[in-house]
């Protein structure tokens, strides 16, 4: 059996946390936002959507996100947001640890994940050219989607009360910035050009979801 030296141990904690980043995905992006949101550095590896053998290499799988960080290898999104907190425990956290809290992150995931992101990625599809037919009632059904968090946030910075619950903060922003994107987002990622232009939206009809979006903006440039 080999075993790992004292050196090989501080070395790994010392390297960076190195983020294998597929740019206009969902998963990916939240990724993003949560080390930006918790000021942990990170190397960007940027993947290819066509090119997975990187991911292949560093996780013996070909899905993004993943991340590389103190000698462990991980992917799925959900999984990262876990690993962070615990792992960064001097950070601010992105999940609760009570567990009333924790079922209220659920529950707010399910309620975005109804009302924004299904409907989303019906017409994300098309945007990425997974389909020729644009679904009109899932335009309808997201910027519905879009007008109830705007009502929802109100005059408010966030959409919870506990300093715990960023993660709904940030499921929220995730999903509104594929209509509503910033300039330098757009700069960077520049397949939301098309979403964009497709969901067509009036950013002067979201005033509050435009003031909320603004700090989770600067996360994703
Ligand atoms: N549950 C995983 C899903 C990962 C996933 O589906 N990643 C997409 C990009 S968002 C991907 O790489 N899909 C492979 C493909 O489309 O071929 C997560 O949350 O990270």
């Amino acid at each position: 059996m080999s075993h790992i030296s004292f050196d090989e141990v501080a070395n790994l904690n010392c390297t960076m946390l190195k983020f294998y980043e597929l740019t206009p995905s969902p998963n990916n992006m939240k990724v993003r936002m949560a080390l930006k949101y918790k000021g942990i550095e990170f190397e960007q590896i940027l993947v290819d959507y066509f090119d997975r053998q990187s991911l292949l290499e560093a996780s013996g799988q070909d899905g993004s996100p993943i991340i590389q960080d103190k000698g462990i290898v991980l992917n799925d999104s959900e999984a990262i947001m876990i690993y962070l907190d615990a792992n960064y425990p001097d950070t601010p956290r992105l999940m609760p640890r009570d567990l009333k809290s924790r079922y209220a992150c659920d529950k707010w995931k399910r309620m975005t994940d109804d009302k924004i992101a299904a409907p989303w990625f019906r017409v994300w599809r098309y945007a990425i050219k997974r389909t020729d037919i644009l679904d009109e009632s899932a335009i309808s059904a997201y910027v519905e989607g879009l007008h109830w968090l705007n009502d929802e946030i109100g005059d408010r910075d966030t959409f919870h009360d506990n300093p715990e619950m960023a993660i709904c903060d940030l499921r929220a922003a995730l999903w509104a910035v594929y209509a509503l994107p910033s300039d330098a987002l757009l700069a960077r990622v520049g397949l939301l050009k098309s979403s964009k232009r497709i969901f067509d939206l009036d950013e002067k009809d979201f005033p509050n979801l435009m003031r909320f979006l603004g700090p989770w903006d600067d996360r994703l440039k």
